[in-house]
Formats: structure tokens, sequence, C-alpha cells
């Protein structure tokens, strides 16, 4: 007799794996070894019973057993809008009624739309990346990047759908920007990776728009903000060079050579283009003067315009190097591209390059922040469909309170960096509607590269836990499922990566004289104010207090410390920001409830759920100020900084 000795959570009577169909050599064990505990009669009967239909079953070919015992049921998600709980209940509180009803009408139809024409379009684009061409059979060189249908489709549905032009019709007024974001976000994790070229086209026609949409871009403009599949256009954002993307200023070698006409030729390298099939792009290079010099450092760069392909889609003197082997993001094409002599228009002040593309680089990271909060919802829908269809140990996994509380720690953290996006995108539509308080710009000055370097992070995270709730599962290519994780990953990588965006938070700081973060601070505890009139939430008002009051004393201590100090602190200071300000409430200057709402504020409405107050609470619960923690252990000191490069390069004079 076969006998199996088990640990208690697998050997009890509880455990009846094979209800669940799944034969694995582990159902097996636990089922022959019935027999092998104590049981009373009438058990012993029934596992006798369950012991002859295993050993019918093990007779069974094997073919058979598979079809008929290998199966698990998929996870599904419905009309996303309609299943955003959250997403719902925030528009109610904050869109004005008439607003709410146009918006709700359109977004319910654009999630009956995603789900059932979208959604197949996005899988077709990853099971068919584009492929690069580089010579024609007749060995001409034809530098052609092929992509899918599925892929030129979301193009057209980008347009239809109004996904950039929204933005920039303001119908809506301030709520335009909002509605727009809350549209990219319900497309994101169904766009096939569109939404990368959307990230940058948004940003492109923004930097036009900052500029006052000169005659000579007027008909880009229209393109990038058209409804018009035939007319829409998207663009791309060309920074990276061989040096790297992040220290622009000095990694910069393209050179701008000025023509009579008063355009501009470019010549360089460009190492990683997104979306090299876009039609037009932004770029940045140094103008060379009439001995062919250029001034080096930031102060050397300009911003240029450029269309990618002419009338008959040749490349504007530009060659394919080649496409890059990504981890993910591997629908939409990156390459590598040669200028040469790439006819280009001057946007920017000579100069004034880095400036004048950080307006594109803050909305490329408000994208980022949507495609973050995205894939988070994504994963958590999945998980917790699976969880409602999938037996284990002889219930559904979400009978099981382990498994159920790992997936409501993920769902705090969706919610808190869901509101932190509704958040930066109302205030966004509080600026380019000239509505905006000079406190409201300072935060979102802030409040960008905060929530692009946190949620970012959040979004790794998340989909690595969410993936580990499909067990096995989660691990196979085709569920879709690792899709989803290597997608996120990027996020906290383009578009500056955590730490370059920590020091931009520093930037923001030291460029407003630190009036960035009495705006924060001054919001935050006004804000707090209007929570504590809710009894359920005064442990998580008290403990926010304290953190404010941590944040203070640690700004108030490194004010006369070296720049070592804050560089250091640069990390934990963002996410200390992050976490305090998703976990307060805010409330808009216009009308009460039509301001913004963080996981507080959101809790502290009249019609609040008990679900509302838990997730704020349980936000609470979480370190707030890490960098009072870390300050208050010395990590910040010049002798931190000795020890941490020892047990990096084992620096033994230590
Ligand atoms: O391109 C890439 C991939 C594209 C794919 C995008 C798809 C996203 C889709 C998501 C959807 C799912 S990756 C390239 C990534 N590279 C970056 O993001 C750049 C990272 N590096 C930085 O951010 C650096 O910190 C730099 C480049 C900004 C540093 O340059 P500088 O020249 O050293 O910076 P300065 O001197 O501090 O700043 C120059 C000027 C200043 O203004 P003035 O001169 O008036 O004082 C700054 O205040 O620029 C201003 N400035 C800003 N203003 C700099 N950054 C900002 C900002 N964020 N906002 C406003």
């Amino acid at each position: 007799m076969f006998v199996c000795r088990l640990p208690w959570w697998r050997s009890s009577a509880a455990c009846k794996s094979w209800q669940s169909g799944h034969f694995l050599p582990w159902d097996r064990c636990q089922m022959l070894s019935i027999k092998g505990i104590n049981t009373t009669v009438g058990q012993e009967q029934q596992a006798s019973m369950q012991e002859k239909r295993v050993l019918e079953d093990l007779e069974m070919p094997l073919a058979r057993r598979e079809t008929e015992t290998l199966f698990q049921e998929q996870p599904e998600t419905g009309n996303q809008y309609l299943e955003d709980t959250l997403l719902r209940s925030y528009l109610k509180t904050h869109l004005p009624p008439k607003v709410l009803e146009e918006v709700h009408q359109d977004l319910e139809r654009f999630g009956n739309r995603l789900l059932t024409k979208i959604q197949p379009l996005s899988r077709e684009c990853e099971l068919n990346p584009p492929v690069f061409r580089q010579y024609d059979a007749w060995g001409r060189r034809v530098d052609h990047i092929h992509t899918c249908s599925a892929w030129r489709r979301m193009k057209e549905i980008s347009a239809e759908e109004g996904l950039i032009a929204e933005a920039y019709e303001r119908r809506y007024s301030n709520w335009s920007r909002l509605y727009q974001a809350v549209k990219l976000y319900l497309f994101s994790s169904s766009s096939g990776g569109f939404s990368c070229p959307l990230a940058m086209t948004d940003g492109a026609a923004k930097v036009i728009e900052s500029l006052g949409i000169p005659g000579s871009l007027k008909n880009t403009f229209d393109r990038l903000t058209s409804r018009d599949p035939e007319k829409f256009w998207t663009s791309g954002q060309w920074m990276t060079e061989r040096r790297g993307g992040s220290d622009v200023a000095n990694g910069t070698e393209t050179v701008a050579r000025k023509q009579l006409d008063g355009t501009y030729r470019l010549y360089g390298f460009k190492w990683f283009t997104s979306a090299a099939d876009s039609d037009v792009t932004l770029t940045l290079a140094r103008i060379a003067d009439a001995e062919g010099q250029c001034t080096q450092g930031s102060r050397g760069l300009s911003l240029f315009f450029l269309r990618v392909r002419d009338e008959e889609g040749k490349l504007n003197n530009i060659q394919v190097q080649r496409l890059k082997d990504k981890l993910g993001t591997r629908q939409m094409a990156t390459a590598e591209l040669w200028l040469q002599g790439a006819r280009a228009e001057l946007i920017s002040a000579e100069g004034r390059g880095v400036a004048a593309i950080s307006n594109m680089l803050n909305i490329t990271r408000i994208h980022n922040v949507i495609g973050a909060v995205a894939s988070m919802r994504r994963m958590i829908s999945l998980s917790r469909d699976y969880a409602r269809k999938r037996v284990a140990f002889g219930k559904l996994f979400k009978d099981h309170p382990l498994h159920v509380q790992t997936i409501a720690r993920m769902e705090v953290q969706v919610r808190g960096a869901f509101l932190l996006l509704m958040e930066i995108v109302r205030l966004l539509g509080l600026a380019e509607t000239n509505l905006a308080s000079e406190q409201d710009q300072l935060l979102l000055r802030l409040l960008i590269p905060v929530a692009k370097l946190y949620t970012g992070k959040q979004a790794s995270a998340v989909a690595v836990e969410a993936m580990e709730s499909f067990g096995g599962q989660g691990y196979m290519e085709d569920t879709g499922l690792p899709v989803i994780l290597r997608d996120a990953l990027v996020l906290s990588i383009w578009e500056g990566t955590t730490n370059i965006l920590s020091l931009d938070v520093l930037r923001s700081l030291a460029k407003s004289q630190g009036q960035v973060m009495a705006a924060f601070l001054s919001t935050v505890q006004r804000k707090l104010e209007l929570a504590s009139g809710t009894q359920e939430l005064s442990p998580g008002v008290q403990r926010a207090r304290e953190a404010i009051g941590s944040l203070r004393q640690f700004m108030a201590a490194s004010g006369s410390e070296q720049a070592l100090t804050m560089e250091l602190a640069a990390r934990d200071f963002s996410y200390s920001l992050a976490r305090i300000y998703t976990g307060r409430a805010k409330m808009g200057i216009t009308q009460p409830w039509n301001g913004a709402a963080l996981l507080m504020e959101h809790a502290a409405r009249p019609d609040a759920s008990s679900t509302d107050v838990c997730a704020a609470l349980r936000w609470c619960n979480q370190e707030l100020c890490p960098v009072a923690v870390e300050s208050g252990r010395g990590s910040y000191r010049g002798g931190a900084a000795l020890q941490d490069s020892a047990l990096v390069f084992g620096n033994s004079r230590l």
C-alpha cells in the first residue's frame, strides 16, 4: 500500500483536491493516502470508493486523462468601466452632473468596445510583433518596419475614440484632461502597446500647444489631435543616444546644421527610439556654429521637430540600424536610428531644448502613471476572477483567507495609485484651462515625478505578486499574463528611472526655492483637518499627523546638511511624499467635492463605503515617512555612503 506522510496542512480531510479534477502527482499522492489516515467507518467506505476511482483514472490512457481532468477555468474581466467601482465613485464625486452623464455613456460604450473588439486586437499585436526588413530582394536598402494590421487598427481606434483629441478640444473645460486620462487608463491594458505612441503623441501635442501652435506646426498639431483615422498622426520622442538617456545634457551628440532656407539637418545616432513607425518626432540636437563647433552641456541643446517619412513613405535621410530586442513592449517597434542629414525644424529657443522638451516629459510621465495603474488594475481584476473559479484544497481560492489577504493588499496599493493619478490629471486640467492656483501648479510640478517613480515601482511589485496568485498558470506564456508583467517592468525605467525621478523631485524643490514643499505641506495639513471630522478615520489621521511631523523634522534637519545627504535621501524622501499625499485628504478650490480626493478624502465622502475607509486606514498602516526612519538610522551620512560602497565593491579600507 502506497502511503504518503503529509504535513498537517496537506493531509487534512478538508484537502479534497481530487474534486478540483487536477491530476498532478501531488494530487495522486494525496488521494491514495486517504486510507492511511484515521477515518470513521463511513469515511473508510468513502475513501475506498475514492481510491477505486483514482485507480480507474490511472488506468485511463494518458491523453484522455489530460484532456478530461487537466483543465482550469480562464480568468476574465467584463466591461472594465462598469466593474471599476473606485473609478465610478470617483467620477460621480467629482464631475459636474451634466459632464458625468455624457461621460458615463461614452465610457460604458467604450468598455464594451474594449471587451469585444479591442482586446482581441491587443492579443494579435502581442503575437505579431513588428518585423524589420533592411533590404529588398534585389539588394536595395529599404529599412522597412512592418507592423501587423491589428497595430495599425489600434491607431485608427485611438483617433476614433479621441484618445488624444479629447484633452485638446476641451469640450468639458478643465475636466477634459481627466476624462481623456480615464479613457487612456481603460485602453492601456488592452492597447497591445499602442499606449506608448499615444503617450509621445500627447507629449508632442502639448509641446506644440505650449509654443502657441506656430503656423509651421499647425497641420501637425491638427493631425496629432485629430479624430479622423485618415488624418491622425503619432509622434516619437527621441532623447536617448549611445551614451544613455538619463544624462541627456552630456549624452546628446547629435549635431544640427543650419540650411540656407532656415531649416536644419540633423546628424547623429539615436539609440532608443520607441514607436519608430511614428509619423513625426521631437528630438534634441546641438546647433553647430559657422566653424562647426557646438556648445556642450544642457545649454547647448535645442529642440527640433521632424517628419520621419515623406509623402511617399521614404525615410527623411534616416537609416534604421536595427530593432531593439526588448524584454517587454515587444508589440512596439523600438529602433536604433542613424540621422544622416534628416531635415528638421528648430522649435525651441537655441539652448533651451531641455526646458522645452520637459513639457513632453511631464506628459509622457503621466502616461507612465496611467500605464502603471492600468496594469495593476488588470492583474488584480484577473486574479479576483480566478479566485472565484479556481478550487484548491477543497474550496475556491476566494474562500482561502490568506489568498484573499494577498489580493487585498494589492487592492489597497492600486486604490492609492489610482487616486494619485486622478489628482494629477485634475490639476493638469486646471492648469490647461487657466483655473489652477499657484499652489495647484506647484503641486503638479512636484507630484508628477513623485507619482511616476512611485507607481512604476508599485506596478512591478503588483504584477509579480498577482502573477503568483495564478500559481504555475501565471507563468505560462499563452495565458497572456507574462506579457502584462514584462510590459509593467519597463514602467520604472523609461521616462526617467526611479533615481533620476527622485533627483527631479529635488530639482523641483530647488528651482521653486522650497515653494513646492510649502504647497505640499499646507495642502496636506488642510485636508487632514477635513478627514479628521470622520470618526472611523481617526487612527489614520493620527498616523498621518505623525508622519508629517517626522517629515518636517527631517527637512528642518537636512537644511543644514551637505548635498550628499539629500542625494542619499532622495528616493526615500520621494516615497515619503507619495505615501503621505496618497494617504491624505485634499480638497479643491472651486467646489467642495469637485476639487480632488486621495484615500482619506475619498473615505470621508458622505456616501463613502466601509471599504473606502478600510483602504484608507490600511494605506496609513504602512510606514508613511521612510525618510525619517532611515535618517534616524544614519543612512544618509557620509559614513553610510562609504559603507554602501564597501558593501557593493568590497572596499577593504573601511
Ligand atoms: O524616450 C524614452 C522612451 C520613450 C518611450 C515613452 C513611452 C512612455 C509610455 C508610457 C505609457 C505606458 S526614454 C528617455 C528617458 N529620458 C528621460 O526621461 C530623461 C531623464 N533625465 C532627466 O529627466 C534629467 O534630469 C534632465 C534631462 C531633465 C536633466 O537635464 P539638465 O539639462 O541637466 O537639467 P536642468 O539644467 O536641471 O534643467 C534644464 C531646464 C531647467 O529650466 P530652467 O533652465 O528654466 O531653470 C529645469 O527647470 O529644464 C527644466 N526642467 C523641467 N521643467 C527639467 N526637468 C523638468 C521637468 N520635469 N519639469 C519642468
